[in-house]
């Protein structure tokens, strides 16, 4: 099922070596897994970093304190500010481990909430027009819902009739590359989880999405085990998180898999840590996920690549560990 004739390296593409910062919307469905919470961690420790600017944040699961939670966690990095929209599609379909707690302003500082964030879509267009030409990354750790309806809204949307665009032409003049969290590309018969979410989006955004997509499948980050030096949990919320989360028992802070913070790590840094290349692009192709399975056919001129092993699981954990465990640059 899976069709693949040959790897080429290629080390020139996607984000090694841009020379612009690359503004980041990370799009996940935070509250369920506890890797988006770290995931959003190494987002914030990269932007510390200065090697990337978050522009805002989307959240696909609507459980009552996911955006309080997602906030209360920029809040702890001194990024409070930051935008955070929720998608219009009520979706609460996974355990809510620790958006209840670490989402409720009596335990850790946050500004937003459910009742004041504005619709995915709605940010979506204000963020991308607001944005320089050719300059964003967006990458999806969850369900691809929210950018399925930010690509087939109407320059008339609803709620910003200024920018004049489809979701469609946005994408095209602002977006440099969508990285996803999604498919299973070692074993294209797994059902995989994020695909599951929503195939129709999946398969849509697969069809009719406009900019390079780098795929980063189940297989990346199944193994790299990361979260479980991450300190502090009553001032901490992404540590917290952890210790509310079941990996290593409830109340235990345990590492986990890193299926999302492989997506984002790669959006910012690229392919390699320190000289050596945690992993390799595939060939250029199509990927498909008509019955939620993930099929790729190569071919020269696709759009699609998908991220490749070429380095150990505890060499990519050693990659992002430091960076979700170490202290914000700054604290509101
Ligand atoms: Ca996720």
């Amino acid at each position: 099922m899976l069709i693949c004739t040959g790897i080429t390296l290629l080390a020139t593409l996607g984000a090694v070596g841009d020379a612009n910062l690359p503004g980041i919307i990370l799009d996940t469905d935070f509250r369920s897994d506890v890797d988006d919470v770290g995931a959003l961690a190494l987002l914030n420790a990269f932007v510390d970093e200065g090697e990337a600017e978050m522009l805002g944040v989307m959240a696909s699961q609507t459980g009552p304190h996911v955006v309080g939670a997602i906030n209360a966690v920029n809040t702890y990095y001194g990024r409070g500010e930051v935008p955070i929209g929720l998608s219009p599609i009520d979706d609460q379909r996974f355990p809510d481990y620790y958006a209840p707690v670490i989402g409720d302003p009596a335990n850790f500082p946050s500004t937003q909430s459910n009742d004041t964030a504005p619709d995915s879509t709605t940010l979506y267009r204000r963020l991308l027009h607001e944005a320089p030409d050719q300059s964003v990354k967006i990458v999806v750790i969850g369900g691809q819902t929210c950018i399925h309806l930010l690509l087939q809204s109407e320059a008339d949307h609803e709620g910003d009739g200024s920018i004049g665009r489809s979701g469609r032409e946005l994408i095209e003049a602002k977006v440099r590359e969508l990285v996803l969290m999604a498919g299973n590309f070692e074993n294209a018969d797994h059902p995989e989880h994020n695909i599951n979410l929503d195939r129709e989006a999946s398969q849509a955004v697969a069809a009719e999405w406009p900019t390079p997509i780098v795929y980063s499948g189940f297989e990346i980050g199944r193994h790299v085990q990361t979260g479980g030096t991450v300190s502090d949990p009553e001032t901490n919320p992404v540590a917290m998180a952890y210790k509310l989360y079941p990996a290593g028992g409830v109340g235990t802070i345990a590492s986990s898999s890193s299926y999302d913070q492989t997506a984002v790590y790669y959006a910012v840094r690229g392919l390699d840590a320190n000289g050596k290349r945690l992993w390799d692009l595939s060939e250029p192709g199509r990927a498909s996920f008509p019955d939620g399975l993930t099929w790729f056919e190569a071919d020269p001129e696709g759009p699609h690549r998908y991220l490749i092993h070429n380095a150990t699981n505890e060499e990519v954990a050693e990659a992002i560990e430091p960076l979700m465990a170490r202290a914000p640059a700054a604290t509101n």
